[in-house]
């Protein structure tokens, strides 16, 4: 690909590693601000792989992308109103089920996803075999096996996300399905908030999910664009 600029978010569990995956990315290349309105901390980095320029996003470390928590807000709205070009999302291997539920609900978002699998190491130890491929398979996205403390995998992870921005690896995407009333009443309300939403980056199957969940966020962003 030509070299530009790449933006990638770094999204994850609390205590998965983000951190010290964004301090490998970053090094001293790093400042601190606030998220908009927010008292929240906003960590924001760079560096430079392969010619390219990529900025670096530490979003707030979350177990799910509902409206309960502002730092779930917080991460959810910038993956879909800033478009990052890759959501990196730092999983925890040793905990690999509850930390797959914050993956499942990025790839619901389409957004770009890279799985960093960080803390391989621990999951050795406990005797965990995981047949990454067969993971990347099942999820339909790039997984990237790390080693973070030690530093392992980020040459990997970045080069994996040069190839997403770059559209030569691919990503997935997945619709999760609630059976035949309940995707009925989806495709109903996709209809109506299709085209319609101005900020017509969010999927609408995803806003159709969320509006039957009463997520109070997304309802109050259909009624402030008078859909419906
Ligand atoms: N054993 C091991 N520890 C790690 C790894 N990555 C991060 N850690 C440690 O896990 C703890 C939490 O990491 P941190 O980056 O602060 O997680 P965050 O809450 O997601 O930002 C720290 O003590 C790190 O040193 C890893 O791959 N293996
Ligand atoms: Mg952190």
């Amino acid at each position: 690909m030509t070299r530009k600029s790449i933006t990638m978010a770094l999204a994850g569990n609390p205590n998965s590693g983000k951190t010290t995956v964004f301090n490998n990315l970053t090094g001293a290349r790093q400042h601190v601000g606030n998220w908009p309105g927010v008292t929240v901390a906003k960590k924001e980095g760079s560096c430079t792989f392969q010619g390219h320029h990529v900025k670096v996003v530490d979003l707030p470390g979350v177990y799910s992308l509902t409206a309960y928590s502002q730092d779930e807000v917080i991460a959810r709205d910038y993956v879909v109103d800033a478009r990052p070009d890759v959501v990196v999302d730092v999983v925890d291997a040793s905990n690999l089920e509850r930390n797959l539920y914050l993956a499942v609900q990025l790839l619901e978002m389409k957004a770009g996803l890279v799985i960093a699998l960080n803390m391989m190491d621990v999951a050795r130890s406990r005797g965990y075999v995981i047949d990454v491929t067969e993971l990347s398979r099942l999820l339909g996205t790039p997984v990237v096996p790390m080693v973070a403390a030690r530093n392992q995998g980020t040459k990997e992870l970045l080069e994996t996300v040069v190839g997403v921005a770059g559209g030569e690896i691919p990503v997935g995407g997945i619709n999760l399905q609630y059976g035949q009333d309940i995707e009925a009443e989806i495709a109903k309300l996709e209809k109506l908030v299709d085209g319609n939403f101005p900020a017509g980056q969010y999927p609408p199957r995803w806003l159709a999910v969320k509006l039957l969940e009463e997520d109070e966020e997304i309802v109050r962003k259909i009624r402030q664009a008078g859909v419906g």
